[in-house]
């Protein structure tokens, strides 16, 4: 281990004297390495290896209670209960680290310990921010090489600047009685024990970019968001920047990777991100956006060619997948891939119909980001790139309309905060019940709402020219259960609207909730709609509505004397125009 970072040298020294690592590894993040890692994993069985159909493609299997993220295990650790707030799990620091420092105790005697430097941004962007993960993990070293920024040039960086997060990650004994996902903002430290899984393992993801990131930002006047960016370029060449926000496995990956349908000739869409941003505004007072990582770890099923031609693509080379079936000529299947049928489950069993799904409906890939044939080159701008319009949405069977526009800024933060959404198999829990997410971020926020949306609310003091917001929901059904839009590339129909408001050209009436298009504002050329199915998408009824805003006021009482007034006063408004 050669660094001239002395801190960080004697960090990493005082970590395998606690673990009793037999072997110290630091990470250079080359091609070679990664092979290595892979080789490793084949010989110990982590890794299998799939049909030459699918070059450099990978199978693992994790431990079937090991699939998803674990909100109920996950702590935000501050002095105070009230910094965390009632939106995290919290645990008092020093209770915290006696807890994780017993479970780490001896638990890589006789491994490997690899010491992971990673830049979340682009490396010489002012807007990223470094760490470092010390894990046991092969397939996590493989994962962070894919989704980040690995090796010597954040090693050097780090170096320089001198300030990272520090990341702590045994895969333990995977018992789920000995697994905690630990952070402490304060000492830009996060503690991970007991799980391989994605969202609790590899720590630059979630735990760096979201829960450390939001307070940091907080802090320093940026935001850390959970939200996709996209570039949409119009026939005439134009290029607009959405950054929107949805909750777990609800289509950001999709809608960054969304590929116009036939009716739409001649609109091109690149992607940039499609789960995290870092949003600043620069000194033109310009809001501006970064892809904090450089890969994407994606929901597997339900992805093919329609629905995603471009992931679809993307994950048939270079590409690690995670609890997917496979075929009997050894390819890897997944629920709706319309192609092969599965002979061995997610648990590397004889697949039995009617034994539950093929693929775990949380089953992952992980690709880097160059893999996507739209990728923008963008990405890899220090500068970023200038946000036209914000977007938040949830997974909603009723009540909210296809899309909506804010009336200003602190209305769309009423918005964002008012965000529910059906529960999906990102995390361990109940699938399907509506529950508040907020700006989607209620798993990754790493301090209190009340205060993040006072953050939020801030920028509209301090800025004039801050991009419009807007919700959406792709998810409405009838009474029998029926999609009523139809989704994927239709949805560049409304992102239109959206960019043609943002323009000034498009129409909307007003509503007690905000702006909506009539129904022959949106372009349903060539669409396949019921009568009636465009004008119940962009309905407001208004009694449903106050019943709605009941609900979001219970909810933001829980906050008590925490929240904004700010958004109280908007949320007073909406419910007087209501009655
Ligand atoms: C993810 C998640 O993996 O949100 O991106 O769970
Ligand atoms: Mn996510």
């Amino acid at each position: 281990m050669q660094t001239t970072n002395v801190s960080l040298e004697r960090w990493v020294h005082e970590v395998a004297e606690l673990t009793k690592a037999a072997e110290i590894k630091l990470c250079d993040g080359s091609d070679e390495e990664y092979q290595e890692m892979i080789g490793l994993m084949l010989d110990s069985g982590l890794l299998h290896e799939l049909n030459d159909d699918y070059e450099n493609c990978y199978l693992h299997r994790s431990d079937p209670t090991d699939v998803a993220r674990v909100e109920h295990l996950t702590f935000v650790c501050t002095p105070h209960q009230d910094e965390a707030g009632p939106n995290n799990n919290w645990m008092e620091p020093d209770a915290a680290h006696a807890k994780m420092h017993a479970l780490y105790d001896g638990c890589m005697e006789g491994r490997t310990m690899y010491v992971i430097p990673y830049c979340m941004g682009p490396i010489d962007s002012p807007y990223a921010r470094l760490g470092i993960e010390i894990t046991d993990s092969p397939y996590v070293v493989a994962n962070m090489k894919l989704m980040t920024r690995m090796g010597e040039k954040a090693l050097h960086r780090i170096e320089q600047d001198g300030r990272f997060v520090r990341g702590l990650h045994s895969t333990g004994d995977l018992n789920p009685e000995r697994r905690f996902i630990m952070h402490f903002p304060e000492e830009m430290m996060i503690q991970s024990f007991g799980s391989g899984y994605g969202g609790n393992a590899l720590l630059g993801k979630k735990c760096h970019a979201l829960r450390i990131a939001s307070w940091q930002a907080r802090d320093e006047g940026w935001l850390a968001e959970h939200m996709l960016l996209m570039e949409v370029e119009s026939p005439e060449g134009k290029k607009y920047y959405l950054a929107a926000a949805f909750p777990s496995a609800c289509g950001k990956t999709n809608l960054a990777m969304l590929e116009p349908p036939e009716s739409q000739a001649g609109w091109k869409i690149r992607t940039l991100g499609d789960d995290i941003a870092w949003l600043h505004v620069d000194d033109h007072g310009q809001m501006r956006a970064i892809n904090p990582e450089a890969g994407y770890f994606g929901v597997v099923p339900g992805t093919n060619e329609d629905t995603n031609r471009t992931a679809f693509e993307m994950i048939q080379h270079n590409a690690i997948f995670t609890n997917v079936a496979v075929t009997a000529d050894n390819k890897p299947w997944w629920e709706e891939k319309n192609v092969g049928e599965p002979a061995i489950d997610w648990q590397g069993k004889p697949y039995k119909a009617g034994n539950g799904p093929a693929a775990h409906p949380n089953s992952r890939f992980t690709v880097a980001a160059t893999n996507n044939s739209k990728y923008s080159p963008l990405s890899d701008d220090p500068a970023g790139v200038p946000i036209t319009a914000i977007i938040f949405g949830g997974r909603r069977r009723e009540l909210a309309p296809l899309v909506y526009e804010a009336k200003d800024w602190n209305h769309g933060v009423l918005i964002g905060a008012s965000v529910a959404s059906e529960t999906t198999a990102a995390a361990i829990g109940e699938v399907g019940v509506v529950r508040r997410d907020p700006m989607a971020m209620k798993p990754f926020c790493g301090y209190n709402f009340a205060q993040y949306w006072g953050h939020w609310l801030g920028f509209s003091e301090k800025f004039d020219n801050l991009p419009p917001i807007y919700h959406v929901n792709w998810f409405r059904r009838d009474d029998d259960g029926r999609f009523l839009w139809p989704g994927f590339g239709e949805n560049l129909r409304v992102l239109r609207w959206i960019i043609e408001r943002c323009e000034g050209r498009a129409h909307a009436v007003d509503t007690p909730i905000g702006a909506l298009p009539l129904p022959e504002d949106i372009d349903t050329s060539g669409l396949d709609l019921q009568e009636g199915d465009l004008e119940a998408l962009l309905s407001v009824d208004n009694d449903k509505w106050r019943e709605e805003f009941t609900a979001i006021e219970e909810y933001f009482d829980s906050f008590e004397e925490h929240l904004p007034d700010a958004l109280r006063v908007e949320h007073k408004k909406v419910v007087n125009a209501l009655s």
